[in-house]
């Protein structure tokens, strides 16, 4: 540490020099996080103190975390969902991970998840010492639930499918797992941490979410489509007995238990993500997501008349193709399989995919 500070403003033209080695989102087609809604920003600020890891300090910010859950149960149609605010996909697999083990409690527990999971099931398996059952997807990319009943067994704590897939944008048969799950009598999280805010608001979507009786919990981030300032997750449980199964003692604060991973929480992202859900409602998402899927169409369209097809039929807005090429000044990703992962997230704008065509529409003469 300096023995003596800077000066404002010497301070602030340093960080506003380091900024501009930030990527700035225009061209960045592969990220799942976006500019802030202009709202979010507002209400984080308001918020900025507010510390949800003692919240009875901040009564006012936790009302605003249960109304967060609230909203976000009613969308995944079940009002009365349990829930916290997260700090994204990873905490709240690893907590749903967590819940079914304490539920269970079986010796050896094994967790089934699909191929295509996101790495925070691998991060969480060995965090909490589960054996990780990998079943193997179909060639539309989507988990097999014939091979995901025969991995299952006696000492499987849950099942995991995934509503919008980091890498192909499917939905794996969640309702077919849901029945593997309730014939099991086993825990079933799905994964809607991307899907989960697209695609309730899709003209027709695969059932995913609490409609299905099978399934017990499920992860959906503010911070991705739901254009919050980031850390903002969210984890929803059918049951209160799950989330309470977590209960740890804390004496000292003004409550005496939590069901919480972190302790110190910020409560000004959860009043971004609310914000933007009040804002927006459900016309204001579902024209959000009508445009991102408009441009993701044209996307599609666009690759296939080049030449690169998309790989498996997406249901959100993530496609992957069957493209070598690195187009320069874009910020692409590629699958485990080596396909191009392209995101059209709402900082996409339709001119800035048609470019995007150009230029590899360029390259590919
Ligand atoms: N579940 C799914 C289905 C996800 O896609 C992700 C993240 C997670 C869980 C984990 O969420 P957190 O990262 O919030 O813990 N998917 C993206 C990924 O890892 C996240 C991302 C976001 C990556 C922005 C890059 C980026 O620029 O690919």
């Amino acid at each position: 540490m300096r023995s003596q500070g800077i000066a404002e403003d010497e301070l602030f033209s340093f960080l506003l020099s380091v900024k501009e080695n930030d990527r700035r989102y225009r061209h960045v087609l592969s990220s799942m996080c976006t500019l802030p809604h202009p709202v979010a920003v507002r209400a984080m600020n308001l918020f900025i103190e507010s510390n949800l890891g003692d919240p009875g300090l901040f009564e006012g910010t936790a009302s605003l975390e249960a109304l967060l859950v609230e909203r976000l149960g009613a969308l995944m149609h079940l009002p009365e969902a349990c829930g916290y605010a997260t700090s994204g996909g990873t905490e709240s697999n690893l907590q749903a991970l967590r819940m079914a083990r304490r539920e269970a409690g079986v010796r050896s527990p094994n967790v089934v998840v699909p191929e295509s999971a996101h790495f925070s099931f691998e991060k969480a398996c060995e965090i909490l010492s589960l054996e990780m059952r990998v079943a193997p997807s179909d060639d539309m990319y989507r988990m097999d639930a014939e091979a995901a009943a025969d991995l299952t067994d006696k000492n499987t704590i849950s099942l995991v499918g995934v509503a919008g897939t980091t890498e192909y944008g499917v939905v794996d048969p969640i309702a077919a797992l849901a029945e593997i799950a309730s014939d099991h009598g086993t825990a079933f999280h799905v994964d809607a941490a991307f899907g989960g805010l697209v695609l309730p608001f899709l003209p027709e979507s695969p059932l995913f979410d609490f409609q299905l009786e099978g399934v017990t919990s499920i992860s959906i981030d503010p911070h991705k489509m739901g254009m919050s300032t980031i850390p903002v997750g969210c984890l929803l449980t059918r049951d209160p007995s799950m989330l309470c199964s977590l209960n740890v003692d804390t004496p000292y604060l003004t409550v005496k238990q939590e069901f919480t991973l972190a302790g110190t929480r910020s409560g000004g992202a959860v009043a971004g993500a609310l914000a933007v859900i009040e804002h927006l409602g459900r016309d204001g998402f579902t024209a959000v997501v009508a445009e991102c899927m408009a441009n993701h169409r044209r996307l599609i369209s666009g690759m296939a008349a080049l030449g690169y097809p998309v790989i498996a039929e997406p249901k959100v807005n993530v496609a992957a193709f069957d493209c070598p090429l690195s187009p320069e000044g874009w910020q692409v990703s590629h699958t485990r399989h080596g396909h191009m992962r392209i995101v059209c997230m709402p900082h996409i704008t339709t001119t800035i995919i048609e470019e995007f065509l150009k230029d590899i529409g360029d390259m590919h003469v």
